[in-house]
């Protein structure tokens, strides 16, 4: 029943969104924020997310960034981003909206990935706003400085932080203009990044959410698919994959 209705949209679909968050890439072994195990279960985002915990304790919060970004470069994108990234073989327009900052969508060969969070291979000087890859530091446990003397950061959103504001723009442009939109491995509780699901039903879309359980937005949703997203994208397009051949 739910594929009979998302297939229908989907072959005349021309503006497909994905909107993801971390549990797109909890297969490639990346931990979500919320929920079991979650990083956020563990440490408080209050002192290590946001610019004061920054200021108070740099160093602190560098060797977390350090830590983090370890992770993430030994993983790979998984069979969920990797599919994401084929769909756009099946229509005009595909565009990736993530709040992760794993940069695996870019990885996975996506070409339209609107990171609203930000990026952890980026970093930018607080003082002059030069911008530095995290290649360009041995971390020995102090946080870097630039040449103007500023302390330098990681690019990532921190609670109580403006969104990069030409990104959002662009992302919610792609929202309020698409058929159909997925949101994949997200709680939605983040504004004002939980706004683009809403913006893309306002303006007539489709909402298909993928997730392991339900969400705040399960009640809006006009479509659930309960599983893990590295499982039910790809059975999702090989599905349609097959249907589109048959109507050729
Ligand atoms: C699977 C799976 C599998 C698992 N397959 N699924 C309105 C109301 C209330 C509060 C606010 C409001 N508007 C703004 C706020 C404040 C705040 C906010 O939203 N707080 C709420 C939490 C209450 N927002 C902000 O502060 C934002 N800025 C802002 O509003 O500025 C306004 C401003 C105005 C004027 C002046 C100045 C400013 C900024 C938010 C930045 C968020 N940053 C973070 C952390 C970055 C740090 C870091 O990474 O180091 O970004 S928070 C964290 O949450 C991270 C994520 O991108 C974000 C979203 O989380 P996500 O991706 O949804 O992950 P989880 O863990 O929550 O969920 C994972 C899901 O996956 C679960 O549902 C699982 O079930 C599922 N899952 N495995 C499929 N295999
Ligand atoms: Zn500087």
């Amino acid at each position: 029943m739910n594929y009979e209705k998302l297939f229908d949209r989907l072959s005349t679909a021309k503006n497909v969104v994905f909107f993801t968050g971390a549990g797109v890439s909890a297969e490639s072994g990346i931990e979500t924020f919320r929920g079991a195990g979650g990083i956020w279960t563990k440490l408080k985002p209050e002192e290590l997310a946001n610019f004061n915990a920054f200021l108070k304790n740099p160093d602190l919060v560098w060797e977390w960034y350090q830590y983090r970004r370890k992770i993430i470069e030994e993983t790979k994108p998984n069979p969920a981003h990797i599919t994401i990234a084929e769909t756009e073989n099946y229509f005009n327009n595909v565009t990736v909206v993530t709040q992760n900052i794993d940069n695996l969508h870019n990885r996975a060969g996506s070409s339209i990935v609107y990171e609203v969070h930000g990026n952890i291979e980026r970093n930018y000087c607080v003082k002059c706003h030069t911008f530095y890859n995290s290649k360009d530091f041995t971390f020995e446990g102090k946080a870097p400085f630039c040449k103007c003397g500023g302390l330098i950061r990681p690019d990532i959103v921190w609670f109580g932080e403006m969104l990069p504001q030409d990104v959002f723009a662009s992302a919610e442009e792609a929202a309020r203009n698409c058929n159909v939109i997925f949101v994949v491995g997200t709680s939605a509780v983040v504004y004002p990044a939980a706004y683009i699901p809403i913006d893309a039903k306002k303006g007539g879309a489709l909402v298909v959410e993928i997730n392991v359980e339900e969400t705040e937005l399960t009640q809006m949703a006009d479509i659930s698919f309960f599983g893990k997203a590295g499982e039910v994208l790809p059975k999702i397009f090989n599905e349609f994959k097959k249907i589109k051949k048959l109507s050729l």
